[in-house]
């Protein structure tokens, strides 16, 4: 749930890295912290983990600069991709404005893209929401593997898997070499601010 603070015209806003174990989330809010640095407003923020997977969730802020002489903040957060996980995933989607799906591209990886999107949605539910309408786009990482030889799924199969009845904006890309992640970040945010500019209308 956004927060509409009139008196200092300023919207902050929450998206939601979600997706399965190992995905790449945590990667995606790296590289942003890394190369966003100008709109970064405090440090990336990770909550327990074990190694490299999340165990609660990731946090970083960014201000995004004033649109129509409102000032933009927003708060990036990754879930816990691993199965077990799912109270702390519900937890962490608690007034999410806007989402990105990062599905794995690794073919071995499939029933777990499809299964975290039916988590997502499922969970989704619980708040009242619903997954046709939620600002959301899907991020096809790791494309970078590819060069390496190792079996990822083509852009048209992760489409037909996860995309056929959503038809939201899906990006291909790489966490790690950062191919993908602005862009994908950037529809979320506009889809999300879309989203917004049409609840503050009502609430008017
Ligand atoms: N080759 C390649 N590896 C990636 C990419 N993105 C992430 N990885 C690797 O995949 C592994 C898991 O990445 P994380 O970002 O920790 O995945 P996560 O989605 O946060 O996982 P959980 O916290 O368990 O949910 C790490 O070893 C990353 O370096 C990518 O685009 N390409
Ligand atoms: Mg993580």
């Amino acid at each position: 749930m956004a927060i509409f603070n009139l008196k200092k015209r300023e919207i902050e806003c929450k998206v939601v890295y979600y997706g399965p174990g190992r995905g790449g989330k945590t990667t995606n809010l790296e590289y942003i912290f890394k190369t966003f640095r100008k709109q970064i407003t405090g440090e990336m923020v990770s909550i327990n983990t074990e190694g490299d997977r999340t165990l609660f969730f990731d946090f970083l802020p960014m201000g995004l600069g004033k649109i129509k002489g409102c000032e933009i903040k927003v708060q990036l957060y990754t879930v816990p991709g691993q199965v077990q996980y799912s109270s702390t995933r519900k937890l962490v989607l608690r007034g999410v404005d806007g989402i990105v799906f990062v599905a794995d591209s690794l073919a071995v990886r499939r029933d777990k893209n499809m299964l975290s999107l039916k988590d997502l949605q499922a969970n989704l539910k619980e708040y009242g929401l619903n997954i046709f309408k939620i600002p959301l786009v899907l991020q096809y990482n790791k494309r970078d593997l590819e060069e390496q030889g190792i079996p990822i799924m083509s852009v048209e199969q992760l489409d037909h898997d996860l995309n056929r009845q959503l038809k939201v904006p899906s990006f291909p890309g790489s966490a790690l070499k950062g191919d993908g992640i602005g862009v994908a970040l950037k529809e979320c945010m506009k889809l999300t601010l879309k989203s917004l500019q049409k609840e503050l209308k009502w609430a008017q």
